[in-house]
């Protein structure tokens, strides 16, 4: 039987399981990469295991997410990326050098490896045909230590792109309707390949477009073949050499089919607050815009900034619009001011902000109360901004170009004849903000900062518990409803005790207060529960406030692995009309909970006189870390 390109990939790497579905599988990881707001975790759990080197062929720490440095916390926090980094063998990408995802597809990424990266975004990386999953930090570090990564063997999807897309819709508009087709749970368990004749009229930033907001879907991976085109873009970085032909064998099978015409397809919005929310611009109507915002990992590509230049080139922006412009990468902000396209934007009146995340993770530039912001970002999700109360619309960058003139909400077809825009032949290569591992590592010493504080450790599962319910969600819970990022946050993603000060904030303020009254409880949530972001801390924090387990409809596969690291058991209702009857504040036993996850079988669980059965869906391996109290507890108890 032929292999998808996902397969093939698979197949190269497994050092775990067979590829059944559902059955957790192994995987030899080539490459990792991590980002500075879940970094510093991730290599304060490598150094505990006490490995020397890093094991992989690459592994690169980049500093993106926090680079306002409003205080000392977020230097203290490069420092230690940093210094950690060239004693251990990792790379170094110094702040101001660019956002994680795209540096590593310039730079680092090859075709047919396997990548895990910190960052629910890693899958950005499919679009030169690696295999690329967003991980929690924990198992980065194993990763780095040359352990497997694990993850239950996915279903495959194939979405079939017949046509070419008309001028003016973009590589957004694609995703944008796969989200609309399929929805934010739509791809969990899955990964997504593309393929069909409208594979080859697409060029590289424009699949990684795609496959960056396969994690919006939910989806384990995505993944576009590797063929000419692939290979000019990297030859154009000077990296041809690392180019392999990738493609699914004719007689691939597939478990879901998808095909969209691109000829028939139009510029698209995500409507707050969720990216799946999507409409045609058209259908939205000329809605008044006061923000647009144009970068982060989805769109910032030397291809996707050109288009907006010449969009921009001798217009104003709107007097009422404020926009903003991050370049993906230092590559795409030297191109852009040696070419005198940097001048088209300015001069039109934008505000150039750093090669970083940016207002993408609230990082500055939260829009006015109640404002309309429209943003090239792949999350819209209520609050993330810094705005509670904002409305962020997910658009393509040539919407956003053309709303930021005409101050709303403007479909680009109606600008006339579309700018012709090349990929480059050559890009400009300068890896000077890239600092290599020391030669001689012993001379290293590791900075660690008065913010570096050490991560809390779960502890083995007894007998039985018993505790209160300290929080009841709805469905679609993100992470970043359980632990939000934002400017007045972020510093604090190395000091676990202020950051917990803030969980569930925005759900339910007392949330936290709560936890520190009854020494934590169980968490109910609705379905697809931790959706969004990779971060573990929405894992650590959880567990530092003493949350034991989170009883739910379903979970996003990310987060459940990041909650089975830290200990904390991942339950869901046998029967989800249970979910009814559990109300805040109920005492909850679990009356032979180790037994039970022990013998791998139903888990009991009494809530006010009333008992009723949940699942602990967990791979052997997990079923070990969960007695074991998390997986560091697990790995030191198999050391000794
Ligand atoms: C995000 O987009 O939410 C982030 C910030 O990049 C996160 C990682 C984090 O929380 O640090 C992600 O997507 O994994
Ligand atoms: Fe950064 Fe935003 Fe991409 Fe996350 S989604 S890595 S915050 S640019």
């Amino acid at each position: 039987m032929g292999k998808t390109i996902a397969e093939k990939i698979l197949a190269a790497h497994l050092v775990d399981g067979e590829m059944l579905p559902g059955q957790e599988i192994g995987l030899r990881i080539d490459q990792t990469l991590t980002q500075d707001a879940t970094g510093t975790m991730a290599y304060l759990q490598f150094e505990a295991m006490g490995v020397d080197q890093v094991k992989t062929e690459r592994s690169v720490a980049y500093i993106d997410h926090n680079t306002l440095q409003s205080g000392f916390e977020n230097a203290d926090d490069h420092k230690y990326i940093g210094t950690v980094a060239r004693k251990h063998g990792i790379y170094y990408s110094k702040a101001g050098n660019g956002i994680c995802h795209q540096v590593h597809l310039e730079r680092f990424g090859a075709p047919g490896k396997t990548l895990i990266g910190s960052d629910s975004h890693t899958p950005t990386g499919g679009g030169i045909g690696m295999l690329a999953f967003g991980a929690g930090g924990l198992d980065v570090a194993v990763a780095m230590g040359g352990g497997a990564y694990y993850i239950p063997m996915p279903k495959m999807v194939r979405v079939t792109l017949t046509g070419a897309l008309k001028p003016w819709v973009s590589a957004k508009d694609i995703i944008l309707e796969v989200l609309r087709r399929m929805s934010v749970k739509g791809g969990v368990g899955k990964i997504i390949e593309y393929a069909g004749e409208g594979v080859a009229t697409l060029s590289v930033p424009e699949r990684a477009t795609i496959t960056n907001m396969g994690a919006e879907l939910g989806a384990t991976t995505s993944v576009f073949p590797s063929d000419d085109v692939t290979r000019a873009f990297l030859e154009a970085q000077g990296r041809g050499d690392v180019w392999v032909p990738l493609a699914s064998d004719p007689d691939a099978v597939y478990d879901e089919e998808l095909t969209i015409d691109l000829n028939t397809l139009k510029p698209l919005a995500a409507k707050p607050h969720m990216p799946d929310n999507v409409e045609t611009i058209e259908g939205i109507g000329a809605i008044k815009v006061n923000q647009v915002c144009i970068g982060s990992c989805t769109n910032s590509s030397y291809y996707d900034m050109m288009k907006v230049a010449a969009i921009l080139k001798g217009k104003r922006v709107h007097p009422d619009v404020s926009l903003t412009i991050s370049p993906g990468s230092m590559q795409v902000f030297n191109m852009l001011a040696k070419n005198g396209a940097l001048s088209d934007i300015i001069a039109a009146g934008a505000r150039i902000l750093e090669c970083a995340c940016g207002p993408c993770i609230g990082m500055g530039q939260s829009p006015e109360s109640a404002g309309v912001s429209l943003r090239t970002f792949n999350r819209n999700f209520e609050g993330r901004s810094g705005t509670q109360d904002a409305k962020i619309y997910l658009v393509s960058p040539e919407t956003a170009a053309a709303s930021a003139i005409a101050g709303v909400l403007t479909d680009p077809c109606t600008l006339g004849d579309m700018p012709q825009i090349d990929m480059p032949t050559h890009f400009d290569i300068n890896d000077d903000m890239i600092i290599k591992p020391a030669e001689h590592p012993e001379d290293v010493e590791v900075v660690r900062g008065p913010n570096i504080h050490p991560f809390p450790l779960g502890s083995a599962l007894e007998a039985s518990y018993t505790g209160k319910i300290v929080l009841k969600t709805e469905d679609n819970i993100t992470t970043d409803h359980i632990l939000p990022a934002g400017a007045k946050l972020l510093p604090y993603r190395s000091n676990i005790p202020y950051y917990s000060n803030y969980c569930f904030i925005n759900v339910d303020p007392k949330f936290p207060e709560r936890c520190k009254q009854e020494g934590g409880g169980v968490i109910i949530g609705g379905a697809n529960y931790g959706q969004g972001s990779s971060r573990e801390h929405a894992a650590l924090v959880p567990l530092y406030l003493g949350v034991k387990a989170v009883l739910a409809k379903s979970f996003a596969r990310i987060h459940k692995a990041n909650l089975v690291n830290s200990g904390i058991l991942p339950l869901t209702f046998a029967d989800p009309a249970d979910y009814d009857a559990v109300a805040l504040g109920n005492t909850i036993t679990l009356p032979h909970v180790l037994e039970e996850v022990k013998n791998g079988s139903q888990i009991t669980v009494q809530v006010g006189g009333r008992a009723f059965m949940a699942d602990c869906e967990v791979s052997d391996r997990q079923r070990a870390a969960l007695l074991a109290g998390g997986t560091l507890n697990y790995a030191k108890q198999q050391a000794k």
